[in-house]
Order: structure tokens, then sequence, then C-alpha cells
């Protein structure tokens, strides 16, 4: 009775409430696409280098290869797939071509391919093994084919060369169900004297487009990923996903300044296209018998985890089959070695859940408020008011704690905001800074001298619109 006679009041209160209700942060161009989210969200991805390459012992093959020399005898692509889930890979992808023009596929347009070779008697096809055991162990899948061709005589002759160039690209965009990643590379070693070829880019992502929508296209200039303009596997600091006109605008394109459009992207850029940062486990990108005792430490690849997945990256690590065509026991070890600390050193947060304050929360709407970046959910952020692009969002532990690791996250889907932080501890009263940074994206990883406090703030010096902080988490480090 109550309840019908108070419901115009109910409505009134209702029309109220919603018109107080805190408007949410509007986006700020430009922003990624599900696809390029995706991506970042795998953060590690595994490359596969494998061709004539491994059975010559060199680096760029000169095209003039053998097929018969192409003998793995023992490969297996599931102790590929095994070995990068063990070692927390999402993704894979293989050199489907290299520069010597060999293809581990039975391409209809050349017989420069394995159907040429002793392996599996010419009735072998590699990508459909890789394709196939990548896929069982639940990873996605992504093919590199090297515009650069050392071994197709049409290789010069521009138009008859592209029209060869699509067919392949065809065959594997069309053969091997869906692909994540397409791989484009900027090499091309003839030079000024050697055969001048001129790409059709436009068609090549025109046709990567129609068959494979969802692929997201890495080159030196995207349009999916860029190449982070170095082979060392780290990100510029500071790193944002966007680029601006600087940028290469197709690939293998230099020019100044080019290498640090690459490394940093650019705050005012008008594209998304974030930074891919590609390194091999060993000094070469094929496998070298007598690199065998040159892999990665354990200590090496997670400094490069936290240059380049923690600057706002992905990191692309190379692990190359031998000639037995198996990853090298070595290697193997390696990359579970690589997971295991990760898991260590990420394993507990110590800001989750933990009480938290903040210098200003959006409408003061508790949504909005310091607690949503220790909640362990990236959707979940921490905002300021339209207009402030300062402030801190302070943690109490409750107790003294050793922290030696800081991570932060925006959430990207808005757009990429923060352009530098700080971050303070509490001591005696006074508030120290013991880590400060530039960017910070999807993901930012801060490593320090450990430090022993109950209090810590982020605090946000300068953001390109109001600061969204989705996490912030403290760990104890080594
Ligand atoms: C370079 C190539 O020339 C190397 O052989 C390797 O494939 C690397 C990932 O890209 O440009």
């Amino acid at each position: 009775m109550l309840f019908f006679s108070c419901l115009p009041c109910l409505l009134l209160l209702l029309v109220g409430a919603a018109a107080l209700a805190v408007a949410p942060p509007a986006p700020l161009a430009p922003l990624p696409t599900p696809q390029q989210l995706e991506w970042q969200d795998r953060e590690t991805t595994l490359f596969v280098h494998f061709t004539v390459n491994t059975f010559t012992n060199k680096e760029w093959g000169e095209g003039t290869e053998s097929p018969s020399i192409f003998n793995p005898t023992h490969l297996d692509a599931r102790q590929w797939a095994k070995a990068a889930k063990a070692g927390g890979f999402k993704m894979m992808i293989l050199t489907a071509k290299h520069h010597d023009g060999f293809c581990l596929w039975p391409s209809r347009y050349t017989d420069h391919s394995v159907k040429s070779s002793p392996w599996r008697d010419g009735k072998g096809d590699l990508v459909r093994e890789f394709v196939d055991a990548t896929r069982h162990e639940g990873l996605k899948v992504g093919l590199y084919l090297s515009p650069w061709d050392r071994h197709e005589p049409s290789y010069g002759d521009s138009p008859r060369y592209n029209a060869f160039y699509l067919n392949q690209l065809t065959e594997l965009l069309t053969q091997y169900g869906p692909l994540s990643e397409i791989w484009f590379d900027g090499a091309n070693g003839e030079g000024p004297n050697g055969k001048k070829q001129v790409y059709d880019w436009p068609a090549i992502l025109a046709t990567v487009k129609r068959l494979q929508p969802d692929a997201v296209v890495f080159s030196d200039s995207g349009p999916g990923v860029r190449w982070i303009g170095n082979e060392s596997g780290v990100a510029g600091d500071p790193c944002w996903g966007m680029v601006g006109p600087r940028a290469p605008s197709y690939p293998g394109e230099s020019g100044e300044g080019m290498t640090d459009a690459l490394q940093h992207g650019d705050e005012h850029g008008q594209e998304w296209r974030p930074g891919e940062s590609d390194v091999s486990i060993r000094p070469g990108w094929f496998w070298h018998p007598e690199e065998d005792d040159k892999v990665r430490s354990v200590d090496n690849l997670v400094d490069l985890y936290f240059k380049s997945v923690g600057r706002n990256s992905l990191l692309l690590l190379n692990v190359p089959p031998t000639n037995e065509g198996l990853f090298h026991e070595t290697d193997v070890k390696r990359l579970a070695e690589f997971r295991k600390r990760l898991d260590q050193l990420f394993r507990h947060d110590l800001a989750r859940g933990k009480s938290a304050t903040a210098s200003v929360t959006r409408g003061g709407d508790r949504k909005y408020g310091p607690k949503a970046a220790l909640d362990g959910n990236p959707k979940t952020y921490w905002a300021t008011d339209d207009g402030v692009t300062r402030g801190w969002l302070e943690v109490d532990l409750g107790a003294e704690t050793r922290i030696g690791i800081a991570e932060m996250r925006e959430p990207i889907a808005l757009g990429q905001r923060v352009r530098r932080y700080h971050l303070d501890y509490e001591d005696g009263g006074e508030w120290k800074r013991f880590s400060e940074g530039t960017t910070i994206g999807h993901k930012k990883l801060d490593r320090f001298p450990a430090i022993t406090a109950r209090k810590v703030r982020l605090v946000i010096d300068d953001a390109r619109a109001c600061p969204l902080i989705s996490t912030f988490a403290l760990y104890p480090g080594e």
C-alpha cells in the first residue's frame, strides 16, 4: 500500500539518482582495436626460425641451397608447442618462408619447398604440423612470410614477383585456419646494385584484411603492431601505444628519427600501433651448434620481460629448432625456468584488497575509488575528475612490508594517458621517493632496491587527460 502511494516519489528519486550518477571518463583517442587489445594481453609470443639455414649454419641463405639438405630427422612441432606452453607463451609464429625463399609448406607456386626435400619423403607440410601442434596446446598461431626472396627468379621484376608473393600469401591465409598475427619483415639485403623489387604493400595488406580480418599485421609500419626499432627485445622509455607522422609508412623505410619513433611511439600520434619487441634466446635467429652454450640466462630473460612487457610492449622471443627439428634441451629448460621465475616474482601481490585512499575520486563515486586499482580486475579503475591530470593513490599495507617490484596498468581500451609518475613511501611521517617513470600503458613494471614500508603512494605527475589506473600492485622482489 505504502509502495503504491509513494510510486511517484520513488520515480522522482530514481530520476534524481540517475542525474547525479557520475559520468564515466570519455575514451581518449586513438584507441586500440579488440585484436590489438588481445595481442597486448598475450604479453609473450614465441618465434620459431627454421629453414635451410638450420642445415647450412647461416643466418641469411643465398637462395641457391638445394632442398635436399632440408632433412630434420626427428622433427616434432608438438615438442615446440609444449615448450612454449610451459614457458607461458600464448602464441607461436613460424618462418613459413625466410629470405632464402625455401617454403616450409608445399606451395603450388614454386618447387623450392619441403616437397622437393627428403623430409617426410617430400609429402610433408611443416606449416600444417606447426599450426596443428600449436592449436593443440591452446596457443594462437602466427606466420612470417619474408617479402625478400633470394631464390625466386621473378624477384626484382616487380609486378611478376608481387603476383607470386600474393599467391603464396593467399595459400597461407586460406589453408591453415584462423591466424592471429602475420609478420612482415623489412629486411632486403640486395643492396643498391641488386634487384630492386618494389613491393605492393597496399595489395598485400588488403589481402590480409580480406582473408584474415582478425589477424594483427606486424611490420615496421604496422598497421596492427609496429617493430620496436631494435632486435634486442627492449622497448623505449617512454613507450606510447600510438605513433605519429615520423613513424615508417612502409616496412623497411628508413629515415631520420624513425628508430626513435619506433622505440617511443608518439603521445600526439593519431594511430594506435603498439610496439613488439623481438629478440632471440641465442645470438642468432637460426640454430648454430656453436651457440648451444650461449642461450640467454633466466636473469637475462626476466630482465627482457621487464624492459618489454613491463614497458607497454610485447616480448617476441625466438627459439630456433636444431637440425634434428627439435628445440635444444637447454632452450626447453630455460623457457620453463623463465616462467617459474616470473610466477615466483608475481605470485603475491601485497597490495591486493588492502585499504586505500586517493587525492581525488571521480565524482566522489566509490566505483572510481582507489580500491578499484587493488581488486585484481583490470576492467575496474581508479579515476580522477575530468581536467584533473595529477593525483595520488595511497595503499596502506597494514604493517611494515618489504617491497621490491611495483606494477601499474592503465585500461588502455580507453586510451593511453599517463605521461609521468613517481612512487613514494612513508618514512617517519615523511614521503620519500623510491621510483619514478614516464608512460604506463598496458603494463609498467618497476624494479628497485627493496624498501620496507607500510604506506605507499603512486603519484601521477602528468597525464594527457584524467588518469585511469586499473592496477597498482606491489611485490616483495628478489
Ligand atoms: C630480420 C631478418 O633479417 C632476420 O633474419 C630475422 O628474421 C629477424 C626477425 O628479422 O630482419
